[in-house]
């Protein structure tokens, strides 16, 4: 399997997450990216290619203009502001801020397109993000030209980076932008599917008014996790994508007989779907010893994952979202793409 890996993922590594009332190290960090690529080489994946650059030029189909410009000035507007450490957000527009809208004030701007507040944004953060979105371009292009399964080594991740909204560690939406990557070069209907413990609320926040992408998502049940306010079954598209959207909320402690069961559903209603192409936004925080999740998948059950993706029998760009914490987390994905290739 061809592997899109881009150093550029380096210019991401915030020293500060808010977590319990604390700035801590962030969970998100260079180390993952490092800790997976060095399993993929230790279970014999060699293919190992750098994206092409491509810029904006798709992400701008997806995000608001306006945040785009965001997230690309940020940085400098922030240091620019007399502020010396990193830049999180304070103030979200929330029930009844009817008139929100940009602020001119860089404090406010930096709540405005915020959904949550953990995210911390750093020197480098855009140029990391861009390169992400470079490695799933450049996936959904190897898959366009006929290669079967294809991964991009995403970081920073991106299905809770909503149309004009960053957080949950994610800026730009990698899964959207390869679904809309394969559309732009031919296919008519894309499925994304999302493995990440967490609900894929950007991704979903992107394509739940459109009937070419079929979205579904199987994560922790947002009554008790993160992200809290999306994710709830009822939750199935709105105008022309009514149908299109499908949420697989699920308890604390699920093993791995009732994720399967839940997976199965969610293969069912993409083959429904008539997709031609599936993307897969694939977090390994599944695991049982994942330190933010709480599901209880083992190390081989992500071999078994990898198979039951496979017999959809369609082509597969998996781009890397969650999953932290724990060296495991390297084999965990090369499972997942050994059990595709089996
Ligand atoms: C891409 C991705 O997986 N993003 C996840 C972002 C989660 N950020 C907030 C985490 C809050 C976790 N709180 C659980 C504490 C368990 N002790
Ligand atoms: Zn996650």
């Amino acid at each position: 399997m061809r592997i899109i890996y881009s150093e550029d993922h380096k210019f991401r590594d915030a020293k500060t997450e808010l977590h319990g009332g604390e700035l801590v190290k962030p969970f998100e960090g260079p180390f993952r990216a490092e800790w997976i690529l060095a399993a993929l080489q230790e279970n014999g994946f060699s293919d190992i290619v750098a994206p092409e650059a491509h810029g904006l030029s798709v992400a701008g189909k997806l995000h608001d203009a306006g945040y785009l410009e965001f997230l690309e000035t940020i940085w400098e507007r922030w240091t620019a502001a007399g502020f010396t450490s990193e830049a999180i957000p304070i103030s979200l527009p929330v029930r009844r801020s009817y008139h929100a809208r940009p602020p001119k004030n860089i404090d406010g701007l930096l709540g405005y397109y915020a959904n949550s507040v953990e995210t911390s944004i750093t020197d480098g953060t855009y140029r990391a993000a861009v390169a992400a979105n470079d490695c799933a371009i450049s996936a959904a292009d190897h898959i366009t030209a006929g290669n079967r399964h294809v991964f991009a080594l995403c970081r920073p991740p991106g299905h809770h980076a909503g149309i004009d909204l960053f957080g949950g560690y994610c800026f730009l939406n990698n899964a959207a932008i390869a679904a809309q990557r394969l559309i732009d070069h031919g296919a008519a209907k894309v499925a994304i599917l999302d493995v990440d413990f967490h609900h894929g609320n950007g991704t979903q926040d992107i394509t739940y008014e459109r009937d070419d992408i079929f979205f579904a998502s199987l994560h922790g049940d947002p009554d008790d996790a993160f992200p809290y306010f999306w994710g709830h079954a009822e939750e199935t598209g709105k105008g022309r994508g009514e149908g299109f959207n499908a949420n697989f909320p699920l308890p604390r402690n699920t093993p791995w007989n009732a994720y399967r069961a839940a997976l199965e559903s969610a293969m069912k209603r993409i083959a429904d779907f008539g997709a031609e192409a599936l993307v897969v936004s694939l977090g390994v925080d599944t695991f049982e010893k994942d330190p933010i999740s709480f599901f209880r998948l083992t190390t081989p059950d992500f071999q078994r994952m990898g198979a039951v993706l496979a017999a959809s029998d369609l082509p597969i760009v998996t781009v890397m979202e969650g999953g932290y914490g724990v060296t495991e987390i390297g084999h965990n994905v090369a499972n997942v793409l050994l059990g595709m290739e089996d």
